[in-house]
């Protein structure tokens, strides 16, 4: 394998599974028990703020049960032991990567373990519940306190900065993501359109987005990934 330089690694729920946090589209997935328009956007936030506090809240709670698992910890072993740069991109909003020990982490779809205000417009690190009654520790007021994650029709978090990276990378690697959601779906198409870059999917199965990829590797990110650092690291 190439020595590559400067990696870019688009992680989705698919990496976060073997830890025990359930996936979106796959069975039994979270789209299976709750509609997105009723949890997931901003419209239901508006018509319904308990019922999404409390969606929320469910999978924050959840955080506590689970652990990172080889895959998360491949990934800062990567980070700590290449000589050149990784930059984790995640669309999930749970704090797996973190604790497996990466640094270099963007949470484009937000975080879990945060709340921003609607009012005073600051972002807190909270892990317990966070409902209407909930007043901000900053400004005082109540309904005030928000979840901190991307909701669709939202935009995703530091788009410029990805963009940038995707421009920069000479190995994108791409786990656990179904590639249904977009901007994420079509950052492998960005970096395809620059002919120096390799491109690796890892996922159980083909993703929507599998053609884009000029290597595949199907299977468990928890036995997939640590195998493919080691050959980036050999
Ligand atoms: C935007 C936070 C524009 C929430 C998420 C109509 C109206 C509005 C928007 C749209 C529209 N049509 C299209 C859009 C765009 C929309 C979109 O893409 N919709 C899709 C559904 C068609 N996107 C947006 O709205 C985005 N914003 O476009 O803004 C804009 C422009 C200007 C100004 C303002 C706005 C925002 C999208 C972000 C939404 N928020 N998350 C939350 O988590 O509660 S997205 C949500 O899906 C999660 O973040 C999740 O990560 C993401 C993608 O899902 P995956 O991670 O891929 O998970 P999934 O279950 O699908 O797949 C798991 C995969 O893992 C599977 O392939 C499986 O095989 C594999 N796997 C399972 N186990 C393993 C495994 N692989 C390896 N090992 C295993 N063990």
């Amino acid at each position: 394998m190439a020595s590559y330089k400067n990696i870019v690694v688009l992680t989705g729920a698919g990496i976060s599974a073997e830890s025990g946090v359930s996936t979106f589209r796959d069975a039994g997935g979270l789209w299976e028990k709750h509609r997105i328009e009723d949890v997931a956007t901003p419209e239901a936030f508006a018509r319904d703020p308990d019922g999404v506090q409390n969606f929320y809240n469910m999978r924050r709670a959840q955080l506590f049960s689970v652990e990172p698992h080889a895959a998360h910890h491949a990934l800062a072993r990567l980070e700590r032991d290449l000589d050149g740069q990784v930059t984790i991109v995640t669309q999930n909003v749970d704090n797996l990567h973190e604790r497996g020990g990466s640094q270099n982490i963007i949470h484009m779809h937000g975080e879990l373990a945060k709340v921003r205000c609607l009012s005073c417009y600051q972002i807190f690190d909270w892990l317990e519940d966070c409902d209407q009654q909930t007043p901000c520790p900053l400004c005082s007021r109540a309904p005030a306190l928000r979840p901190h994650i991307v909701w669709f029709g939202e935009m995703p978090f530091e788009m410029d900065r990805i963009e940038r990276l995707l421009y920069e990378c000479d190995l994108f690697i791409s786990v656990g993501t179904s590639g249904n959601v977009y901007p994420a779906a079509g950052f492998v198409s960005a970096v395809r359109s620059r002919a120096v870059a390799h491109t690796i999917e890892v996922n159980l199965e083909p993703s929507e987005g599998a053609s884009f990829f000029a290597e595949k590797r199907h299977g468990l990110a928890g036995d997939l990934v640590p195998l493919l650092v080691d050959e980036l690291l050999s």
